[in-house]
């Protein structure tokens, strides 16, 4: 009876600890760079490129033994360092990635996110690996609609839905993440507010409306 005490408590102990790695997650992607994103003089179709975390949880965490790659190997395009605050973002470039991946020695590929034909962003977490066996915390799909000049797919803050921050390059189609007219946010919370144009307003919901 003591041991089935003993052996409940140890699981309920288990199962109480906080996942520590659960509080950092992908929060916007850039894919198809058309302008100077990381402000470096010059528009690059790698060095802009971009990719935004975000610390969802509520204690700072190191952001060492943390990697973001592409869909093209298994090798890490960088692996991450410093602090991130409770609600903080922070965002990496294809020029910091190169920046890293020059001093590993390694070739200079940036992020390497497809244009046409979408591509993954993964989120990885583990001690360095030759194995590459680092745990999958995250993958975030980018579709070939995101992937298009200035447009970047984000974490809605409010739903925790995908959307798509087509307000440098409008989005007309019907594919999901719909576009939110709102521009990409590197740097900063993924927030938009956007006032809801009358015509695209239904009968319906002008009827509610006026009530
Ligand atoms: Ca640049
Ligand atoms: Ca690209
Ligand atoms: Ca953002």
């Amino acid at each position: 009876m003591k041991t089935m005490f003993l052996f409940l408590l140890a699981v309920l102990l288990c199962t109480q600890v906080p996942n520590a790695t659960a509080q950092i997650a992908i929060n916007e992607i850039l894919a198809d760079p058309a302008r100077d994103w990381d402000q470096d003089g010059a528009i690059d179709f790698r060095g802009d490129e971009w990719v935004e975390i975000v610390n969802l949880g509520t204690t700072t965490v190191d952001l060492q033994d943390y990697w973001l790659r592409d869909d093209s190997s298994r090798l890490p395009d960088i692996g991450l360092s410093g602090m991130l605050a409770p609600g903080a973002v922070k965002v990496v470039y294809g020029s910091d990635v190169m920046a890293w991946q020059h001093d590993m020695g390694w070739l200079e590929t940036g992020f390497g996110l497809n244009n046409s034909g979408g591509d993954y962003v993964f989120l990885l977490y583990g001690p360095y690996s030759e194995e590459l066996d680092y745990q999958i915390l995250e993958q975030v799909w980018v579709g070939d609609h995101e992937a298009e000049d200035d447009r970047s797919s984000g974490r809605d803050p409010a739903s925790g839905q995908w959307v798509l921050f087509d307000g440098l390059n409008p989005y007309t189609g019907s594919t999901e993440p719909l576009g939110n007219g709102c521009e990409p946010t590197p740097g900063e919370s993924n927030y938009c507010e956007q006032p809801i144009p009358d015509q695209a307003m239904s009968f319906g919901g002008l009827k509610a409306r006026f009530r």
